[in-house]
């Protein structure tokens, strides 16, 4: 028999980072890039160059493949309906990819699942309509800020509001009549801190998550990730983990899912609460500690996951491991500072995407592990303010 052929759509850095993990695995992948100078096309063999709307190339893409999978998810649900109608396996599944692509799909879906949401309203399209029900939402709520998000294709921060009035999104208003998107507005949840449960799911049903993790997040983009959670108590690990494995078996996912999730403490001495906030259906940035952390990285699962091979341990390898991304540099390129942070921090585990420099935009990421968190933290912080070009 041949080795196994993964096709995946998309060629940023989530694309890239499987590579290694391909590699080892003796799989082939193979990735529609949208420009052959993209992240991933710098590491991949075989890399055709197409977007993911495109019905050809995705049709091209599935030739003599074992499965077709994804980075991101903007991905037309039709053509991938048509897919699998033609008999290419497709994980995940377009019925549970939708419920990543459309936040309404999500909410809806996973309220019926019983996952804890925060409170939420679809708005109307029609203008008029949609102001009086953003305005009743946010007067139902003691008339403070709310969080109106557009249904479809945001993503770090994008397509994210925070809103005390319905002016505040008179654009999105003109957007949606234009023919955009819906809106949906949720409460603004007072949360104490972000966790993210990664799962990986197969398609005959084994499963497995990772330790909970803490992701700090700066203007709507996450910039740290801390794993284990600190302070988390096994009681709240376990409600996490479960929250997350009840909605990747409710939404029937295949390969990896990431659960974000507010915590909410009412008091001190409380048990705190969790509130679903996101879902991403593939290998996602709060878990990127897992390449140096973990036993099985998030890559490696999300292969074996989609081609249903047996699940990896998900253990921790050291007590703790912090990820800090590199948002933007003030370096031409950030290998440039790559003799100086090598030096610096010998222990750092650096991984660069090959991105060209862009304010704020995900250039890459270090990953530092050990037994002393305050000092795991401050090696991982110091080592990409380094790679972004911070003066010390
Ligand atoms: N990505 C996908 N969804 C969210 C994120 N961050 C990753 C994917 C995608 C890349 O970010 O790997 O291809 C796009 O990055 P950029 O910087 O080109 O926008």
């Amino acid at each position: 028999m041949a080795a196994p052929v993964i096709s995946v759509v998309g060629g940023g850095q989530l694309a890239r980072m499987m590579a290694p993990a391909a590699a080892e695995l003796g799989v082939h992948l193979r990735v529609l890039v949208e420009d052959p100078a993209s992240s991933a096309a710098q590491v991949v063999v075989d890399a055709p160059v197409g977007v993911a709307s495109d019905e050809e190339a995705l049709r091209a893409l599935v030739v003599g493949a074992d499965v077709l999978t994804f980075e991101h998810e903007h991905v037309p649900n039709e053509l991938l309906r048509e897919l699998v109608a033609s008999g290419t396996p497709v994980h995940p599944g377009p019925d549970a990819l939708v419920q990543a692509q459309d936040k309404i799909v999500m909410r809806r879906r996973i309220a019926e699942l019983g996952a804890p949401c925060p409170r939420w309203l679809e708005l109307p399209r029609e203008e008029s309509d949609a102001r009086v029900a953003l305005d009743g939402f946010i007067a139902d709520g003691g008339g403070g800020d709310v969080v109106v998000k557009t249904s479809r294709g945001g993503y770090d921060g994008k397509g994210v509001r925070v809103v005390g009035s319905a002016d505040a999104v008179s654009d999105w208003f003109a957007a949606v009549t234009a023919g955009g998107p819906t809106l949906l507005v949720e409460e603004k949840v007072p949360f104490t801190r972000e966790l993210a449960v990664l799962v990986a799911r197969r398609p005959s049903g084994e499963a497995r998550t990772w330790p909970v993790v803490e992701s700090v997040q700066r203007d709507g983009v996450c910039s740290e990730v801390v794993a284990p959670a600190p302070d988390l108590t096994t009681d709240e690990a376990d409600r996490a983990r479960a929250v997350a494995l009840s909605i990747a078996e409710g939404l029937g996912v295949t390969g990896v899912l990431a659960v974000e999730m507010f915590e909410v403490r009412t008091s001190p001495d409380a048990e705190p609460t969790l509130v679903v906030n996101e879902l991403a259906m593939r290998p996602h940035n709060s878990g990127h500690w897992t390449i140096d952390g973990a036993v099985t990285s998030q890559f490696e699962q999300h292969l074996r996951a989609v081609l249903d091979l047996p699940l990896g341990d998900t253990s921790a390898v050291a007590p703790w491991t912090v990820m800090a991304n590199v948002l933007g540099s003030a370096l031409d390129d950030v290998t440039d500072a790559l003799p100086a942070v090598l030096a610096a921090f010998p222990d750092a585990r650096v991984n660069l995407y090959g991105k060209q420099v862009r304010p704020g935009r995900k250039l890459g990421h270090v990953n530092v592990s050990g037994s002393d968190l305050d000092e795991v933290r401050r090696r991982a912080v110091a080592a990409a303010a380094m790679l972004r070009g911070d003066q010390p």
